[in-house]
């Protein structure tokens, strides 16, 4: 039996669900039940949050788990990845009051910036040559400049209308993400076997949705 971590609830959890679903799998999910085991695969699903998916796979008590690109690489976790899944697509980016004169990244030296990113932003910012001061929150990064924390953020982006109404502007995009099919790196011969019988479903329906 192989076990999927996927998140409880959020952006990501009705995609990944549909995503096994259409690989015919099939199983009894329920809000209240923290695991489910497939009824026609040897799949056993672990409902967790997001930011603990990458540790639990690295550490085995998952074998595999669906997360987003950008919590992968935040903790540093990225060589687990092994398939861009193509859905929850969205990047991390600068941004700034949509008042503030500003040119290229170099205007963010001496800067503070809010994050939730800490180290892809830092990775960035070192690329870049700049030096600015990182302010890690974990949540409601946008409101930062307005209340005084800081003159600019770094926050993940989709439709661009959380910045539009927070009165800020898109001016660097730091980190391209998606959803990826993560795995431990010590799967034994029979687990490997059964991820890959997945990976092949997986493919397949990729392909069908071309
Ligand atoms: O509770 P748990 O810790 O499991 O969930 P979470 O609240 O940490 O994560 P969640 O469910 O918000 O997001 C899960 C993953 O979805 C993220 O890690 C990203 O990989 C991906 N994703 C895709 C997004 C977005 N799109 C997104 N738009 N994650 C967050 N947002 C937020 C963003 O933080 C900002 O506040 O939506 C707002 C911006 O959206 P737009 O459309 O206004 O630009
Ligand atoms: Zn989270």
């Amino acid at each position: 039996m192989l076990r999927l971590a996927i998140q409880k609830s959020g952006r990501l959890s009705e995609d990944s669900l549909k995503l096994i679903r259409e690989c015919g799998i099939s199983f009894i999910t329920s809000s209240l039940k923290l695991k489910t085991e497939s009824t026609n695969f040897p799949l056993e699903i672990l409902y967790l949050r997001d930011d603990d998916i990458p540790g639990y796979v690295a550490d085995g008590v998952a074998d595999i788990g669906i997360v987003g690109e950008n919590v992968l690489v935040e903790e540093g976790k990225q060589a687990l990845a092994v398939e861009k899944l193509g859905f929850s697509k969205c990047r991390l980016a600068l941004a700034v009051p949509k008042t503030m004169e500003y040119e290229s990244v170099q205007d963010l030296n001496g800067k503070n910036i809010a994050t939730s990113y800490p180290n892809i932003l830092a990775s960035y910012l070192e690329e870049q040559g700049v030096q600015a001061h990182i302010h890690t929150i974990s949540g409601s990064v946008e409101i930062a400049p307005s209340i005084g924390l800081a003159e600019a953020i770094c926050d993940i982006v989709s439709s661009g209308s959380t910045l539009i109404s927070n009165g800020l502007k898109e001016v660097e995009r730091v980190f391209k993400s998606e959803a990826v099919l993560i795995a431990s790196e010590g799967l034994s011969e029979e687990k490997r076997e059964i991820l890959d019988r997945l990976l092949f479903r997986i493919h397949a329906v990729q392909r069908a949705s071309k």
